[in-house]
């Protein structure tokens, strides 16, 4: 996989207002190591490469459907809230505390997490609201960070925790509260150190939106969209399954798994197909097929060898 180190930000240079990445960088990241080895790959290799995982085959999203159609309920319900509400949001600085069952606890400077080898991901992107997205994730695999804490042979679940910011979060500070603040949510430790499973720092090679989660949140490409928690501050290492945010609001109808599965309908709703957003038409023509695992079955089916989906998810 291409990746690379980010350049060292002085702290100095993180300011309250924003931080910057360097967008050439990406670029570089994006093209890999076709861009950056030697000699010149053959055009097998670059085939090969171009069918990698971790680069779905289908044309990405435009750019502004991916963040202004949005799912950040402590910026506001509606899809257009997130990017409407969140312009006083401050990604900088922060902090993430990872803690729980592990051998070196600590906390994470905004400089240290861009400084993990940085890749571009194109993944398939599932809401259990039955809409997709195709979206260039900027960001590194979870697992690179666990490493760093060495989990205890008795950590079996990660839980994650969003920032809790009423005075910056007008979806949290409002007469009606949707949710129970902190946003969590939670993995299995095998899930979560699976390569597809990544911490994102970026999307289209630039710097996280608010609402897409600035400046760091999780995607998962084989779960729904809900599991991919946003602007986290914690992350746990747990024995039992921790508590997860719409698993609490709506145990029948969101699972702790919430594997997308075209099989197992949502009580409301059916999920076999889903509306690719961008494409236009939200009934009818341009409704496809959702894939089993959202695509990545050959990958992680055989995470749930043997358990009953229907019941697990
Ligand atoms: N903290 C937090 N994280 C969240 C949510 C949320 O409301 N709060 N919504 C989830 C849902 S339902 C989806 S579909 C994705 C949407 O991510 P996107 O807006 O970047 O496409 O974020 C997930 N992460
Ligand atoms: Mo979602």
């Amino acid at each position: 996989m291409p990746s690379y180190r980010a350049p060292k930000i002085a702290a100095a240079e993180i300011t309250p207002e924003r931080f910057f990445l360097d967008r050439r960088t990406f670029i570089a990241a994006a093209a890999g190591s076709l861009a950056l080895s030697a000699t010149k790959p053959s055009r097998a290799a670059a085939l090969e490469a171009s069918k990698s995982i971790y680069r779905v085959d289908e044309p990405a999203t435009p750019e502004k459907d991916a963040t202004t159609y949005n799912n950040f309920y402590e910026f506001g319900t509606g899809k257009g809230d997130p990017a409407a509400n969140s312009a006083n949001f401050k990604p900088a600085p922060w902090t993430v505390k990872v803690d729980g069952l592990v051998g070196k606890p600590r906390e994470f400077g905004l400089e240290e997490l861009l400084a993990f080898p940085l890749e571009e991901r194109i993944y398939r992107m599932r809401c259990v609201e039955a809409w997709s997205m195709v979206i260039p994730w900027v960001g590194f695999p979870l697992a690179a960070l666990l490493d760093r804490v060495e989990p205890l042979g008795s950590a079996k679940y990660v839980a994650f925790e969003t920032v809790v910011r009423p005075e910056e979060m007008p979806g949290q500070s409002g007469y009606f509260q949707p949710l129970e603040w902190p946003y969590r949510e939670g993995l299995r430790l095998d899930e979560a150190r699976h390569p597809l499973t990544i911490l994102s720092v970026g999307l289209y090679g630039k710097t996280l939106p608010n609402q897409n989660g600035a400046p760091i949140r999780l995607v998962i490409p084989w779960k729904y969209g809900f599991k991919g928690i946003k602007s986290i501050v914690r992350i746990s290492l747990t024995e039992t399954p921790p508590p997860c945010t719409w698993n609490l609001a709506g145990p029948n109808e969101y699972g702790f798994y919430a594997n997308v599965n075209p099989a197992v309908d949502h009580p409301r709703w059916s999920q076999a197909t889903e509306n690719r957003i961008g494409e236009g038409g939200f009934f009818g023509a341009n409704r496809r097929d959702t894939l089993p695992f959202n695509g990545y079955a050959e990958e992680v089916a055989n995470l749930y060898a043997g358990m009953d989906l229907r019941v697990n998810f």
